[in-house]
C-alpha cells in the first residue's frame, strides 16, 4: 500500500463481511474467492475502475465548475501530476480489491505541445502504470484513445471530413494500442465519440461511415503487425455528443461489423445508460449481442428514470443486475472482457470516501446479481417455464420446420386439413415476474 504518502488515510482494504457486516466500507455480497458455477466471483465479474472517472472526474457540468475534494491534485507541472495521480489509482485499487482498470490515453498523460511530445508523455505515465501493474497485480481490461475531447476532433476523428483528423486520430490509436499491448491490456475499445452527426444536410453518411470502417480495419491489422491478441470492442451509443452516433446500440453496431468485414475482430461493449438513452433496457443489448456472437464486455452504469442523458450513475439495482448476470451467465460469461464501472459519483459527493462508496455498491448489487441469477439457473423453474411457453415447437410440426424439411406448400397443406390453428397458450408475464421475485 501507500505507506505514509496515503491518499485514503484511514481507509484499509475493504473486506468481505457478509449481510450482517456493520461498517459501510465493506462488502456484504462480494466475495472475491466465494464459487459460483464453479468459478470464483472475481472470474465472473472481472471487475475494472474507469480512470477517467475515478481520477480525472472533477464534478464540472453545464452550470458549475468541478467540485471534488482530491488533497493529491497539488502538482503544477501535469506530468509529474499525472505520474504522482498513478499513485493514488493504484492505491484506490489496491483497497477496493478489484482485479482491473480501464483508461483513455489522455486520461492518464497529459497532451504535449506536439504528437511527439504527447506520446512521450503518455510513455512516462504508462512506466508508472507498468511498475503499479507488477507491484499489485492488477491488470488492464482495456485501454481507449480519447478522440472527441480536442477541438481537431470537432467534427469527429474517423468519420471527420476534415482528412487530417483522421489521420492524427490514426497515429492516436496505434500509439494507444501499442501501450495497451506493452500493458498487456486484455482488449482495446471503440466507442464513437464524436463519430455520427449534428446535421444531415451537411453530412455525407456513407463516406463517413466507409472511413471509420476503414480506420478499424487499420487498427485491426496493426494489432496483427504487432502481435497485439487483446480483443477489440465497439461500445454503442446512440447519441450524445452528436444528436446521432453511428455506434447506435447492439444491433447497429453488429450489422456495420458485418457489413465491412469486421466481425471476427470486434466485440460489443455494452454500457447500460447508453442501452436505455437507445430506448432499450440492458438486458435487450446484451440477449442481442449474446445471441450473435458478439457478447464481449460491459461498462456497468445507471441512468435515472426522470433524466434524459447520460448520467453515468453508479448501478445500485439488483433487478437490473441481476437481468444483466442471467444472460452473462446464459452466453457463457465475459471473459476476457468484464465489467467495468463507467460511472461517477455524484457532483454533490465531492470526498475521496464517496469513491468507495460508489464502487462497493456497484460490486456488490452485481455480486447479489449473480448469485440469484445462478440461483435461478440452478433450479430452472424460469427456463422451464420458457420451455413450456414453446411446447408446441417441441412438436412432430414444430420440429420439422426447425429441420427445414416444411415449407409454405406444404404449410398451406397442414393448414387446410386442419382448417384453423390450435388455440395459443397464455404468455403469464405476472407469473414469471412473480417467480423472479421469489429470488430477490
Ligand atoms: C462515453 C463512454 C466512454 C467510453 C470509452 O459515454 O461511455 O467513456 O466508455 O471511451
Ligand atoms: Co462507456
Amino acid at each position: 500500500m501507500a505507506g505514509a504518502h496515503e491518499a485514503f488515510a484511514g481507509i484499509g482494504r475493504i473486506k468481505y463481511e457478509g449481510p450482517a457486516a456493520k461498517s459501510m466500507l465493506a462488502f456484504r455480497h462480494y466475495d472475491a474467492d466465494a464459487v459460483v458455477e464453479g468459478k470464483p466471483m472475481k472470474d465472473h465479474l472481472r471487475f475494472a475502475v474507469s480512470y477517467w472517472h475515478a481520477f480525472r472526474g472533477t464534478g464540472a457540468d453545464p452550470f458549475g465548475p468541478g467540485t471534488m475534494l482530491r488533497p493529491w491534485e497539488n502538482e503544477a507541472d501535469p506530468l509529474k501530476m499525472a505520474v504522482k495521480r498513478v499513485d493514488v489509482a493504484f492505491e484506490f485499487l489496491e483497497k477496493l480489491g478489484v482485479g482491473f482498470y480501464c483508461f483513455h490515453d489522455r486520461d492518464v498523460a497529459p497532451e504535449g505541445a506536439t504528437l511527439a511530445e504527447s506520446n512521450k508523455n503518455l510513455d512516462v505515465v504508462v512506466d508508472a502504470l507498468e511498475k503499479h501493474q507488477q507491484r499489485t497485480g492488477i491488470k488492464l481490461l482495456w485501454g481507449t484513445a480519447n478522440l472527441f475531447s480536442s477541438p481537431r476532433y470537432v467534427h469527429g476523428a474517423a468519420t471527420s471530413p476534415n482528412v487530417e483528423s483522421f489521420a492524427y486520430a490514426a497515429a492516436q490509436v496505434k500509439k494507444a494500442i501499442e501501450v495497451t499491448q506493452r500493458l498487456g491490456g486484455a482488449g482495446y475499445t471503440f466507442w464513437g465519440g464524436r463519430e455520427g452527426y449534428q446535421c444531415l444536410w451537411n453530412t455525407d453518411m456513407k463516406r463517413e461511415t466507409d472511413h471509420l470502417a476503414k480506420f478499424m480495419h487499420m487498427a485491426v491489422d496493426y494489432a496483427k503487425e504487432i502481435g497485439f491478441k487483446g480483443q477489440f470492442y465497439f461500445e454503442p451509443k446512440p447519441r450524445e455528443p452528436m444528436k446521432h452516433q453511428y455506434d447506435f446500440d447492439a444491433a447497429t453496431c453488429i450489422n456495420f461489423l458485418r457489413t465491412y468485414g469486421l466481425e471476427k475482430h470486434v466485440k460489443m461493449n455494452l454500457e447500460t445508460n447508453h442501452a436505455t438513452l437507445a430506448g432499450h433496457e440492458i438486458q435487450h443489448e446484451l440477449e442481442y449481442a449474446g445471441m450473435q456472437g458478439f457478447l464481449g464486455s460491459v461498462d456497468a452504469n445507471t441512468g435515472d428514470t426522470l433524466v434524459g442523458w447520460d448520467t453515468d450513475q453508479f448501478p445500485t439495482n439488483v433487478y437490473m443486475t441481476t437481468q444483466m448476470m442471467y444472460s452473462i451467465l446464459k452466453y457463457g460469461g465475459l471473459a476476457p472482457g468484464g465489467i467495468n464501472f463507467d460511472a461517477k459519483v455524484r457532483r454533490e459527493s465531492f470526498e475521496p470516501v464517496d469513491l468507495f462508496h460508489a464502487h462497493i455498491g456497484g460490486m456488490d448489487t452485481f455480486a447479489r446479481g449473480l448469485k440469484i441469477a445462478a440461483a435461478m439457473r440452478a433450479d430452472g423453474a424460469i427456463q422451464k417455464l420458457v420451455e413450456e411457453r414453446y411446447a408446441s415447437w417441441s412438436g412432430p410440426l414444430g420440429k420439422r420446420i426447425e429441420a427445414g424439411t416444411e415449407s409454405f406448400k406444404s404449410l398451406e397443406a397442414e393448414m387446410l386439413k386442419k382448417g384453423d390453428s390450435a388455440a395459443c397458450t397464455s404468455g403469464r408475464q405476472e407469473l414469471f415476474e412473480n417467480v423472479i421475485n421469489t429470488y430477490l
